[in-house]
């Protein structure tokens, strides 16, 4: 009788345990899996008046899908000498930098009391 028990709990435990391997496997991988398009991606979150950074850098030659993603307010974001607009509408943009140079980029909408100095910088280095 108690080792029928015994059985039944050894193999309870060995079946958690595997279950639980196994759940902490699959989450892992999914943790781990990159997203295979993270490093050509380019975003701009922007918050009521600003940027989460202050500068981005990108290299001379290549391409990024810039986006725009909005944590709050309601804002559109350009670069000027790039000819590159995003909005809420039409977030993204693909834009490949061949010219070295630091770009201004601006709200575009006059979205409140910050809006004149709600500006970053992105840096095209050689
Ligand atoms: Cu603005």
């Amino acid at each position: 009788m108690h080792k029928w028990i015994m059985f039944v709990l050894i193999i309870g435990a060995a079946v958690l345990g595997i279950g639980a391997l196994f759940s902490q496997v699959s989450t892992n991988a999914k943790e781990n899996a990159p997203d295979p398009n993270a490093d050509k991606k380019l975003i701009f979150t922007v918050s009521n008046y600003k940027f989460d950074q202050p500068e981005y850098t990108v290299k001379v030659g290549e391409t990024k899908t810039l986006v725009l993603k909005i944590n709050e307010g309601l804002h559109e974001v350009g670069i000027k000498d790039l000819n590159v607009h995003l909005k809420k509408s039409s977030p993204e943009a693909e834009v490949t930098f061949d010219k070295a140079g630091t770009y201004e980029v601006r709200c575009e909408l006059p979205c409140g009391p910050g809006h004149a100095t709600m500006a970053a910088k992105l840096v095209v280095t050689e």
